[in-house]
């Protein structure tokens, strides 16, 4: 239910929050015939209540009455404040706010509580929720139950990360990175504003930043150590951490905003290897694009480059809900890849498969002293929210829309998820580098196709152990040679991994423009 919230300045002290006064007094709003003048010189009364009298004088009001001066002509239970509740028909409201010593006559209305309810679209500061359908589906679909893993630079327990009722929605977190902070905190600043970005509940800022799906349940797999640095094999054990504990947490989708800094081949690179085994393990991974813009090599990098996954670009939404006016953004990597088919052919398809908002979106800051907070001060809004640009910030809108509709729909698989989301995706003005266009919420949860995406490809070679003809239907997708066996620390050493490639640029190349 809509709450209809009046913010009324009192005649003594701070604002008064009204909640609730006008929709409790829904039915007397109903239009009639007015038989008192609204414009009747009435003296001190609230408007709202003046509306009432007039189209409904023989309602029944409560209101509450201010007194000043003399007030001899009041009378009632006069509080210490200097005034008191009556209910009184409507029409004899304007004669009582003429009365001497009547300061102000107004609706009791229910005050609002000092907690804080999600999620009322309405107190949104930002459109990027509204432009990609989510918020229009929070009154049915907030992501409740399903678990979102976060492969980043840390998660902190943050207000915006608990329920409204006190519970914590961070409900698991691991330290697979070899950095000095063993901890599962996020000292970098670049994994909290994901996690917002997907689940933050606004409760830090009263719903003005509000994320994709605000009660899902987030899982931190910190990948990086406080600089921002990671390996290669970091991130492939925290992927093969998800791959352990998915049913534990119901972790059904991964979100990976982080990109090699050596391009490479799908069929070769580790990191590719392992987001198709979580696809194939029925986790949906969503993956940023990337920030090098139309170059001829712009999504050769893992795992944006992997053909099974979900890519993401950036677009800028230019602060208006309708993405009829969004823009790609000119740091999002777009381009094409040679793919293999089930049929032994090579083909190419272009990548990302689809975009979102990823300019200056605003969610949590891991706290003032964490190294992107203080290297971006013009970014910090207060204690809790900075902005930050970037497909590492597109990539985590997907990741809450796929959270929304496994809520709708629990048994779609990942290729059935990619093919809705992309089917349902808004196409805009200029098509160059957006894929099948803006991902939609509420488009791709009112759609029903069942159809999978993906059909034609062949898994990556790496993982065709010994049978490099293999096809979807073989045995070698199942489970079986999926266990821990293959997926052992010793098979993913680092030294197999070209670690010494992953420097802290894979992190740092967010884009900070305005
Ligand atoms: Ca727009």
């Amino acid at each position: 239910m809509m709450m209809t919230k009046i913010t009324k300045r009192g005649t003594r002290g701070g604002p008064w929050r009204w909640v609730g006064g006008l929709l409790a007094l829904g039915p007397l709003l109903v239009p009639a015939p007015g038989q008192i003048p609204a414009h009747a010189a009435v003296g001190a009364v609230q408007p709202a209540l003046l509306s009432v009298a007039a189209a409904h004088p023989d309602a029944p009001v409560r209101v509450i009455v201010q007194e000043g001066g003399d007030t001899t002509s009041v009378n009632g239970s006069i509080t210490r404040l200097g005034g008191h509740v009556t209910t009184l028909p409507a029409r004899a409201v304007p004669a009582l706010a003429r009365a001497r010593g009547v300061r102000w006559v107004s609706l009791d209305a229910p005050v609002v509580k000092s907690s804080y309810t999600c999620c009322d679209p309405a107190t949104l500061q930002q459109v990027y929720t509204q432009a990609v359908g989510a918020a229009r589906l929070w009154g049915q679909y907030q992501g409740q139950g399903i678990g979102v893993a976060v492969v980043d630079s840390g998660v902190n327990p943050q207000q915006d990360l608990y329920t409204t009722a006190g519970a914590s929605r961070l409900v698991a977190a691991v330290n697979l990175s070899t950095g000095y902070n063993t901890s599962t905190t996020d000292g970098y600043g670049h994994g909290n504003h994901v996690a917002g970005i997907i689940a933050g509940n606004g409760s830090s800022s009263r719903g003005a930043y509000i994320g994709v799906a605000p009660s899902a349940n987030i899982v931190d797999v910190k990948v990086s150590d406080d600089q921002g640095g990671s390996t290669a094999s970091s991130v492939v054990n925290g992927l093969q951490w998800v791959f352990t504990n998915k049913s534990r947490y119901n972790i059904r989708v991964v979100n990976l905003s982080l990109n090699s800094t050596v391009a490479d081949s799908y069929q070769v690179d580790p990191l590719d290897a392992a987001v198709e085994a979580l696809w194939n393990a029925g986790i949906v991974v969503v993956v940023s694009a990337g920030n090098s813009g139309s170059t001829a090599a712009g999504v050769l990098f893992a795992p944006a480059n992997d053909p099974f996954v979900i890519t993401v670009g950036a677009v800028n939404d230019h602060g208006t809900v309708s993405p009829s006016d969004d823009t790609l953004d000119p740091f999002s990597s777009y381009g094409t890849l040679p793919v293999s088919t089930t049929t032994g052919l090579t083909t190419a398809i272009k990548k990302p498969d689809l975009v979102a908002p990823g300019t200056n979106l605003v969610s949590l800051m891991a706290n003032q002293n964490s190294i992107l907070a203080t290297a971006h001060p013009d970014h910090v809004l207060n204690h809790f929210y900075f902005r930050m640009s970037g497909t590492s910030m597109a990539a985590p809108v997907v990741a809450g829309v796929v959270a929304l509709l496994l809520q709708a729909s629990p048994s779609l698989t990942p290729n059935q998820v990619k093919y809705r989301l992309m089917a349902t995706a808004q196409p805009l003005a200029s098509p160059s580098g957006v894929g099948a266009g803006e991902v939609n919420a509420a488009a791709a949860v009112a759609y029903t196709s069942a159809t999978s995406a993906n059909q034609d490809l062949a898994m990556a070679a790496s993982l065709q152990a010994g049978n490099p003809a293999a096809t979807w239907g073989s045995s070698s997708w199942g489970s079986s040679s999926w266990g821990s066996s293959s997926w052992g620390s010793s098979s993913w050493g680092s030294s197999s991994w070209g670690s010494s490639s992953w420097g802290s640029s894979s992190w740092g190349s967010d884009y900070w423009g305005s």
